[in-house]
């Protein structure tokens, strides 16, 4: 009788977390992000309810059958119901993964939009690096011997290549909002993980590939960009910043930048 009332109050109280507004996710700032929650609280309705029904059922079977003296019996179950509830779980299991697809498929398999604004993403241990390629809107060719973190050529910028001279440089992830972005993610050294929480994205960074990431942010702000992968003992000192800014805002800064651009 005690277990019974413990289920259904704990079962209660689970229900009541996801009721309160306090510790939920931060918002979405992008449709694929806006897309994922939708589904994410489709999900989380659907295996609520059976959640639920199940607490429900376990504690009115605890209470039901409860000892009150009667004598023992068995039962053998029933492979009917089993069969049904299983191929049950299988079907919702592989219906919602079904219905997700398409979200992923969108952030991670659609082609390139010729509107975006390509961006180099280059991780190490323990900091992250960004690469716009300039006015000529063509990356320089790279060379590893080239690399000098001292003298701000990270991504190893070859100085013989013309198209090189006008890429920049940045520490932090500038774009413009409602533009789409191409993020071409690369590591230098082990695994990292580029994570925005409010894109809803996050994506392994693995060294001797070259990831591409694509987002369109919709609204303007500053958004923390942690490394989210264990890659070494400065792990929790590798974040920066993604910085969401009006059109206007991004030209201004992008012409300011470029002004400063040191030749490798
Ligand atoms: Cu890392």
């Amino acid at each position: 009788m005690a277990i019974a009332i413990l289920i259904a109050a704990l079962a209660g109280a689970t229900l009541a977390l996801f009721f309160q507004p306090r510790w939920w996710f931060p918002e979405a700032i992008s449709a694929h992000a806006r897309a994922y929650d939708a589904h994410f609280l489709v999900t989380l309705c659907v295996i609520g309810c059976i959640f639920v029904f199940a607490q429900g059922l376990l504690a009115w079977v605890i209470f039901r059958y409860r000892d009150r003296g009667q004598a023992v019996t068995g039962s053998d179950g029933s492979s009917a119901l089993e069969i049904a509830w299983t191929s049950a779980t299988a079907v919702i299991f592989l219906g919602l993964a079904l219905a997700g697809q398409g979200i992923w498929a969108g952030v991670h398999l659609e082609g390139s939009d010729p509107r975006a604004l390509h961006v180099e993403v280059l991780a190490k241990q323990f900091a992250w690096s960004y690469r716009y390629a300039g006015a000529d809107g063509a990356f320089g060719r790279v060379d590893v011997k080239q690399i000098d973190d001292a003298g701000g050529n990270s991504f190893g910028i070859d100085a013989k290549d013309p198209k090189g001279k006008d890429d920049l440089t940045a520490a932090v992830l500038r774009v413009p909002v409602g533009r789409p972005v191409e993020l071409h993610l690369k590591s230098r050294d082990v695994i990292h993980n580029f994570f925005v929480r409010e894109l809803r994205l996050k994506q392994d960074v693995v060294p001797g590939m070259t990831i591409p990431l694509r987002f369109t942010a919709t609204k303007t702000g500053t958004y923390e960009v942690p490394c989210s992968e264990l890659c070494g003992l400065g792990h929790h000192q590798m974040r920066s910043s993604l910085v969401v800014m009006t059109e206007e805002d991004y030209a201004a800064w992008l012409a300011e930048a470029q002004q400063k651009v040191v030749l490798p």
